[in-house]
């Protein structure tokens, strides 16, 4: 387990050549970098995104609603390349200060209405289209402590597992087990949750499904950080049946693909401006 010693300085300062997979983008300070005003496309919902599983819930919520009928969740989503540093334009921090995707701005309201953060994002929306999210307050709040679960849990899986087993320049022990240890804590929370219900709120696909799925879901199918072997995942028997039976949802599908620059150029429909954009790309794939 022995690893270099660090002592940390008196005061902590900036290296900016620090390694790292993140290393380019990762600043100790906030604001734009850039002056460019973002895109705006015809549609009332503006999504400014990229597939990463934070983006995944919104246009996965996003596509649930159409799939209702709901047309005013018709939506353009832009792509914003976050390893190009896109986020720090001053149009992407107007609509979130905070410079992370996802970002969304509603223009059908009086004034346009900017929400950032995936969890306001999902709330906003299950709230403007009365869906996913239920009104009776005990099923309320429980639908609420899961999204915020997600939203509270995720940052050690992702900026803790995630970076230390995938992203970190080296590999550090101390940090894989502190953050392995954690992970697999989380997938034993959820898979004891789902052990004795279909969903994460009972019989009800919920916004606390669109929000956990993306993360843990797609870490226990291997999609995220490739380390299903690694983590064990399959002996997580209910958390598994409940993955794949989400997986299979149609609206599922179709926002996976959303602002997707990697894997199979097939699963990638980089912007989408339509609901036909997704039928092209199926004649891409047969043409
Ligand atoms: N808590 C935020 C997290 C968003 C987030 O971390 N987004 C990442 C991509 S998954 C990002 O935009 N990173 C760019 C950066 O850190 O500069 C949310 O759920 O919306």
């Amino acid at each position: 387990m022995s690893q270099d010693t660090y002592n940390p300085p008196k005061v902590w300062k900036w290296d900016a050549t620090s390694g790292g997979k993140w290393a380019s983008i990762n600043r100790p300070i906030s604001g734009a970098t850039s002056q460019e005003k973002l895109p705006v496309g015809k549609h009332p919902l503006q999504l400014y995104s990229l597939a990463t599983p934070n983006g995944v819930k919104v246009t996965v919520m996003l596509e649930e609603l159409l799939a209702l009928g709901h047309s005013g969740a018709e939506y353009d989503a832009h792509l914003i390349r976050i390893a190009e540093g896109q986020q720090f334009s001053s149009g992407f921090v107007e609509v979130n200060p905070n410079s992370k995707i996802p970002a969304l701005m509603d223009h059908s309201t009086d004034t346009p209405t900017r929400v950032f953060e995936s969890g306001a994002i999902l709330m906003y929306l299950a709230e403007k289209f009365n869906e996913f999210l239920p009104t009776e307050p005990a099923a309320r709040a429980e639908c609420l402590s899961w999204l915020f679960w997600q939203m509270g849990s995720a940052p050690y899986l992702g900026g803790g597992f995630g970076h230390f087993y995938v992203y970190a320049p080296e590999k550090f022990e101390y940090a894989i087990d502190r953050f392995t240890m954690e992970a697999k804590r989380q997938l034993d929370v959820l898979d004891k949750r789902l052990a004795d219900n279909r969903f994460i709120c009972g019989d009800d696909y919920t916004i606390a499904d669109i929000a956990i799925w993306p993360w843990y879901g797609q870490v226990v199918l291997g999609n995220v950080y490739d380390a299903a072997e690694f983590l064990q995942t399959h002996e997580y028997t209910h958390l598994m049946r409940w993955t794949k039976e989400i997986e299979s949802r149609e609206a599922v599908k179709r926002g996976c693909m959303v602002n997707k620059t990697s894997g199979p150029e097939s699963g990638q429909l980089h912007e989408r401006h339509d609901a036909s954009d997704f039928d092209n790309k199926t004649q891409d794939k047969i043409g």
